[in-house]
């Protein structure tokens, strides 16, 4: 990929192998919270600050934020900006579970409204490398196994499966309203349980098996845990490009304009009818 958008997607498949080649020895907590209130690994910091670095030296590139830093970081007057999620789901190094990079792309100053995205994507590091992207109405799949970038295409249309096999939701069971609980608990009469405790995982999930992955609002916590601008925006993208849909329980997630750099919110991606009948029960 040779163009503006390409140069990003270009300089995050370079950089996931020197992150995942970090994890090892990065397992460690570091001193510091992030500004969700989250202890932060030694990677976390790692992967941030090799994103931001790498990221800001595209001509193209005007700022960067992530869920590691407390505010954007500006980087001259390029046209995109950057919001990603250096290591998604790092609580499962120590577990030796999969995790990943998460990244949108945005026309727009940051924290900007879904609608500005012009691409989205994930590195998932599991057994193998894969990044996923969406850009241009299309999502296209690599095999990340070269240095320095090198990638095979996977797929080249990556479109959900039309027939929804598999479910995973976050948080407590006791922590979740009666109404989404209900929900659920039909959605496990109908679908096999697949979470794994990170997000790009689990919608790789439904990507590949087809289902629905949600993270919902909890009864002391309604905004839910996952964050808007880094994690909701990016996976929607994904997501809905794919053929399905996403929604914070009420609306398409790329309908939502964050007023803070780290606002959380519900989230739910996959196949359009399991997320209709989540709005329904929810509403
Ligand atoms: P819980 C990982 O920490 C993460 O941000 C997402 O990747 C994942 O979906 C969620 O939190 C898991 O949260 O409460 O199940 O540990």
């Amino acid at each position: 990929m040779s163009d503006e958008v390409g140069a990003v997607v270009d300089v995050v498949a370079a950089t996931a192998p020197e992150i995942r080649d970090g994890l090892a020895d990065r397992r460690a907590y570091a001193e510091g919270e992030n500004p969700s209130g989250e202890r932060q690994l030694a990677a976390d910091i790692y992967a941030d600050e090799l994103l931001c670095e790498r990221l800001l030296d595209v001509d193209a590139v005007g700022s960067y934020a992530s869920e590691e830093r407390d505010a954007v970081v500006d980087g001259g007057d390029g046209r995109l900006h950057v919001a990603c999620d250096p290591l998604d789901g790092s609580s499962n190094l120590r577990s030796n579970n999969t995790m990943g990079t998460v990244f949108g792309v945005y026309e727009a100053p940051l924290p900007a409204p879904g609608s500005a995205l012009v691409a989205a994507g994930f590195v998932l590091f599991g057994p193998i490398t894969t990044m996923v992207v969406a850009r241009d109405g299309r999502v296209r799949e690599w095999v990340l196994d070269g240095e320095d970038g090198d990638r095979r295409l996977l797929d080249e249309d990556l479109a959900l499966p039309a027939e929804p096999t598999v479910y995973g939701f976050g948080g407590r069971v006791s922590e979740w309203t009666d109404a989404f609980a209900a929900y659920a608990d039909r959605v496990a009469g109908e679908l096999k349980l697949r979470y794994g405790g990170a997000m790009l995982g689990d919608v790789t999930q439904v990507l590949t098996y087809g289902g629905v992955f949600g993270y919902p609002g909890l009864r002391d916590r309604p905004e839910g845990k996952l964050r808007l601008l880094f994690e909701a925006h990016p996976v929607a993208h994904v997501v809905e490009t794919a053929g399905g849909a996403s929604s914070n329980g009420e609306r398409s997630l790329l309908e939502l304009t964050p007023e803070r750099l780290h606002e959380r919110t519900p989230l739910f991606v996959g196949d359009p009818g399991y997320v209709d009948d989540l709005e329904a029960a929810l509403n």
